[in-house]
């Protein structure tokens, strides 16, 4: 029982990863950053991140419930949802955890480096449709969503379940969707149906929806109160997390070393590229850096575009010299918040979204 009830914790300092960890991270796979030269990630790229099991959830079978503080509680079919409007987003979707292995001292969990988005577009019927139908009582405050999938966490046996507030569940681009791509769902990424919340950390998007409950007071359930906050010390509330912070990654640039992943250039001109998101403001600048961090020097960033919550690519122009050189790059968005170098540790290991490094190795 030991095993099943273990808190939250902090790896010892200079402690390796556990063989937990590595499960977790040979089931939930990373974005291949090179993956970022398609707009849409080509399917199978996406990242993954999957608490318990994948439930077998045949879409035939699939019935999604609205009840609660509601006048029309519903039952959907898939047929049933397919026949009210759709709507279709481009998302770049990031989990909370990205970045959490480079913290230090390092919360125990999914260890992601910073591979952990991905962008895909996103079909379904706008969630606010659906609410109409059910008759949203003006009593209720937030929405439940629950998922088919079960497990145990830190103790507490739970449905995957998470909350939004009626208005930002109202939000035109918050989708019950069922289909990535223009294909039907995979089983990994919430067949047949998931919430997709345009610039939210993952979280939030409950795959293998299967219940939308109206509730009359904020949801206290386990991926709410719990998990899922900012803290320094075990027992204090903390401040949930909600929206992505900025970030700039750039494509691996020249070819890899097998073990290290380190990267090999022949000297003279090295073009850049690479993504910057945020779920917050929308990203206007990038600054790239050759030496670490040292000076910067902006990027060419596509021209703003249609999809407001999907990444932008951007470009650089460099000319590497032999030896070794750390390159990095910062986003900057329109409210003038700033992609930090240095991390913000807190116990979960959340939005550690701290400029990437990357270790170039240029040859002579
Ligand atoms: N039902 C359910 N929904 C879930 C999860 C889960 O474990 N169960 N994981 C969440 C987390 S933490 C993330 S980051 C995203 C990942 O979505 P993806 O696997 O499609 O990339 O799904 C979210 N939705
Ligand atoms: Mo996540």
């Amino acid at each position: 029982m030991d095993e099943i009830s273990t808190p939250g914790r902090v790896a010892e300092p200079g402690a390796g990863i556990t063989l937990h960890e590595l499960q977790l991270a040979a089931r939930n796979h990373g974005l291949p950053l090179e993956a970022m030269r398609y707009d849409l990630t080509p399917p199978g790229l996406h990242y993954l991140l999957i608490h318990y099991d994948i439930p077998y959830l045949p879409a035939d079978a699939w019935r999604l419930r609205v009840d609660g503080l509601v006048d029309r509680p519903l039952e959907l079919d898939l047929a049933a949802l397919r026949t009210m409007p759709t709507h279709t987003v481009r998302v770049t979707m990031e989990c909370a955890g990205n970045g959490r292995a480079r913290l230090e001292p390092r919360p125990v969990s999914q260890p992601w480096l910073v591979e952990a988005i991905g962008t895909a577009e996103w079909t379904g019927v706008p969630l606010r449709h659906v609410l109409a139908a059910a008759g949203v009582d003006a009593s209720a405050v937030e929405l439940v969503f629950t998922g088919a999938d079960h497990g145990v966490e830190r103790g507490v046996e739970q449905d995957y379940q998470r909350s939004l507030t009626v208005a930002d569940a109202s939000e035109p681009d918050v989708l019950l969707a069922y289909a990535m791509n223009g294909a039907p769902l995979t089983p990994q990424h919430g067949a047949p149906v998931r919430l997709v919340t345009p610039g939210w950390y993952g979280m939030a998007q409950v795959k293998w929806l299967v219940r939308i409950e109206a509730v009359a007071t904020p949801f206290e359930g386990f991926q709410q109160a719990t998990a899922y906050r900012f803290r320094q010390q075990p027992d204090e509330p903390g401040e949930p997390v909600t929206r992505m912070a900025p970030r700039a990654l750039l494509v691996p640039p020249g070819f890899p070393d097998f073990m290290s992943r380190v990267r090999v250039v022949r000297p003279g001109p090295v073009p850049l590229e690479g993504r910057a998101w945020s779920g917050r403001s929308p990203v206007t600048a990038v600054e790239v850096s050759a030496d670490g961090g040292g000076t910067w020097f902006p990027a060419d960033l596509d021209p703003p575009n249609m999809h407001r919550w999907a990444w932008r690519r951007w470009r650089a122009a460099w000319t590497a010299t032999p030896g070794t050189h750390v390159l990095t790059a910062r986003a900057l968005t329109a409210d003038g918040e700033e992609q930090p170098t240095a991390q913000a540790w807190n116990r979960g290991g959340f939005a550690n979204n701290a400029a990437q490094h990357v270790e170039v190795h240029c040859l002579t």
